[in-house]
């Protein structure tokens, strides 16, 4: 019989938010597709080109009021608020589902499309419209807020929460990424140093399914609600 399960850490990627029509990045028709990803997520594109990139978050921010949670989403939200042990959801995706479907318990290790960042002072700001390059910061003033998305070549956010939360897990749940971004993509080896067991819930196998103790295949939609009951019914 397996240790009882207390503290859970869930990785998310665009593989959940795929059901609710939000595209992926290295899928048939990905949304990288229609751009280099240097051309659009890279400190050095921004520099280069600050029109085109914040033009590219303003399209997914605008098409955020056009989708909605999927079940999957819902039943990490009630994971979230049922599992009477520790939970941390860490998503790489920068829509707002997550939360929109009740999560709290959440971490945007992206960043987020409805935030603002100033280049400047570092104030972040909610924002819902288009953010032109050379808009002010309601902090400082200065003409420096840019989308507040972790690029390429930039570290992402709250790594030492994460790395906590890894730490001291007992199962860790990969949902919807492909394993191709670092560091996202070497939990689950972090994980697994700890003796921390591994699940992976994919459509298909990622470039790290062979890490995992378990692999299922299938859309997030069926097969995460299926391991929430699992996760909750054996409470
Ligand atoms: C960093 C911004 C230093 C927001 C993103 C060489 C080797 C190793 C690493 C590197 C290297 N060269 C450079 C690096 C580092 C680099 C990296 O990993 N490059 C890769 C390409 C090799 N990483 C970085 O630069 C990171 N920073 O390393 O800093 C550091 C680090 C730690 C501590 C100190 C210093 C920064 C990376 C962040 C980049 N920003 N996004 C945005 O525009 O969205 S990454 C981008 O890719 C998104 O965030 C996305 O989330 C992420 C990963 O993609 P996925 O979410 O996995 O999506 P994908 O389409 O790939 O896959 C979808 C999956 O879902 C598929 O498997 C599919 O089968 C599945 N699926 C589809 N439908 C469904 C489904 N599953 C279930 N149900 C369905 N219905």
């Amino acid at each position: 019989m397996a240790d009882p399960i207390r503290n859970i850490v869930i990785l998310t990627g665009a593989g959940i938010s795929a059901e609710s029509g939000v595209a992926t990045f290295r899928g048939p028709g990905g949304l990288w597709e229609g751009h280099r990803v240097e051309d659009v997520c890279t400190p050095q594109a921004l520099r280069r080109d600050p029109e085109l990139v914040h033009r590219f978050y303003d399209e997914r921010r605008a098409k955020l009021a056009s989708v909605q949670p999927n079940p999957a989403h819902s039943a990490l939200a009630r994971l979230d608020a049922e599992w009477s042990g520790g939970l941390l959801i860490v998503t790489q995706n920068v829509d707002d589902l997550h939360e929109r479907a009740g999560a709290k318990r959440l971490i945007h290790m992206h960043g987020a499309l409805r935030s603002a960042l100033c280049a400047m002072c570092g104030a972040r700001q909610g924002w819902e419209t288009a953010l032109p390059p050379g808009t002010d910061c309601t902090g400082c003033g200065e003409a420096m807020l840019r989308p507040d998305i972790v690029f390429f070549g930039e570290i992402p956010y709250q790594m030492d929460a994460i790395a906590a939360a890894l730490d001291a897990a007992d199962l860790f749940v990969s949902i919807g990424t492909s394993g191709a971004v670092y560091p996202a993509a070497g939990f689950v080896q972090e994980a697994r140093r700890s003796g921390v067991r591994t699940l992976e819930l994919n459509l298909e196998p990622s470039e790290g399914s062979h890490w995992f103790d378990e692999s299922r295949q299938g859309p997030a939609g069926v097969l995460v609600p299926q391991w929430v009951d699992e996760v909750l019914g054996g409470e």
